[in-house]
C-alpha cells in the first residue's frame, strides 16, 4: 500500500517482535477493572506504536546510534534514516489517531479525551521525551546523582508504562482509588523494569537480547549499576517488585495478573 517502503519499514520495526508490555499492562489493568477485553484491543496496539515509535527513534544515529532492536537491523539500518524518522513520525501519528478513534461510541467520548491528556502529557517534553533530552545531558555529567538517574528513567520509562496502565483503567471506567493503586503499581514496575534492563546490559547477551548489551556501560550512561553498583541494583529490583506485587493485591480480583506480571519483569532475560 502506497507509500510502500513507509509502510514495509513501519511493519519491519513493529513486527519484529517485542515483549509488548505495555499493550499487556494495558490488557490486564483492564481486566482487574472489569472491561469486557475487546474493548481495549486498539487502544493497547496504540500504545504499542507509540512505543516502537520511540525505539526507531532512540535507535537513530544522533541519538542511540544502534544498529540491532529486537533481534533484526534497526529501521534506519535496513530503509535508510530519512524512512525511519518518518516511520517513527507515522507511528506517533498512527497511535495517537488509534487512541482517538477506539473504542468507538458516543459513550467513550469523555473517556478517550482523558486517555489523549494521559498518554499526550506522559510521552511529552514533561515525559517521556523530557527524560530522553535529561538523559543526553547527564552524558556530561562524571557522577550523575542518584536523583538525577531515577528522574531520567522515571520520564523516558517509567511514564509510558504507567500511562499504559491508565488507558486501561480509564477506558473501564476504574474509580478512582483502582486508578491510584494502579498509579503506585505502576511507578514500582516502572522503576523495575529499567533496573532490570540496566542489569541486563551488564549480564546478557546481545544474541539473547536482540539488542546491542554492554553499550550503557561503555558509554558511560547514568545506570542503576554504574550509581549503586549491581548488588545494590539487584537489590533495589526486588523491593520494588514487591511493593508493585502488594499495590496490584489490594485492587479487585486480586490484581489479576498484574502480579505475575510484575515477576516477569524481575525475571526476564531479554
Ligand atoms: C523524538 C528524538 C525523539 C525521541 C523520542 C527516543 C525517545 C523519544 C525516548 C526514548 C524512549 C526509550 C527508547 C526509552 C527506553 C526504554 C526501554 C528500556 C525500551 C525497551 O523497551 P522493551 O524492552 O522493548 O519493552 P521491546 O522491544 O521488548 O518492546
Amino acid at each position: 500500500m502506497w507509500p510502500e517502503k513507509l509502510h514495509r519499514a513501519i511493519r519491519h520495526s513493529v513486527f519484529a517482535g517485542g515483549k509488548r508490555l505495555r499493550p499487556i499492562l494495558c490488557l490486564a489493568a483492564g481486566e482487574t477493572a472489569g472491561a469486557p477485553p475487546g474493548r481495549l484491543l486498539a487502544p493497547a496496539c496504540a500504545l504499542e506504536m507509540i512505543h516502537t515509535y520511540s525505539l526507531i527513534h532512540d535507535d537513530l544515529p544522533a541519538l542511540d546510534n544502534d544498529d540491532l532492536r529486537r533481534g533484526v537491523p534497526t529501521c534506519h539500518v535496513q530503509f535508510g534514516e530519512a524512512t525511519a524518522i518518518l516511520a517513527g513520525d507515522a507511528l506517533l501519528t498512527h497511535g495517537l489517531g488509534t487512541l482517538a478513534r477506539f473504542p468507538e461510541g458516543g459513550e467513550f467520548a469523555a473517556a478517550k479525551i482523558r486517555v489523549l491528556e494521559t498518554v499526550v502529557e506522559a510521552i511529552g517534553t514533561r515525559g517521556m521525551i523530557g527524560g530522553q533530552a535529561a538523559d543526553l545531558g547527564a552524558e556530561d555529567e562524571h557522577d550523575p546523582s542518584e536523583a538525577l538517574v531515577l528522574s531520567i528513567h522515571e520520564n523516558k520509562t517509567g511514564r509510558l508504562i504507567r500511562a499504559s496502565l491508565a488507558v486501561g483503567a480509564i477506558l473501564s471506567g476504574a474509580p478512582r482509588d483502582v486508578l491510584r493503586s494502579l498509579e503506585t503499581y505502576g511507578r514500582a514496575v516502572g522503576l523495575a523494569f529499567q533496573i532490570k534492563d540496566d542489569l541486563l546490559d551488564v549480564e546478557a547477551d546481545a544474541a539473547t537480547l536482540g539488542k546491542s548489551a554492554g553499550k550503557d556501560a561503555a558509554a558511560g550512561k547514568a545506570t542503576f549499576p554504574a550509581v549503586w553498583g549491581v548488588e545494590r541494583s539487584r537489590a533495589m529490583l526486588s523491593e520494588q517488585i514487591e511493593q508493585a506485587i502488594e499495590s496490584a493485591r489490594g485492587l479487585p480480583a486480586r490484581g489479576g495478573r498484574l502480579p505475575e506480571l510484575a515477576r516477569y519483569v524481575e525475571e526476564r532475560n531479554k
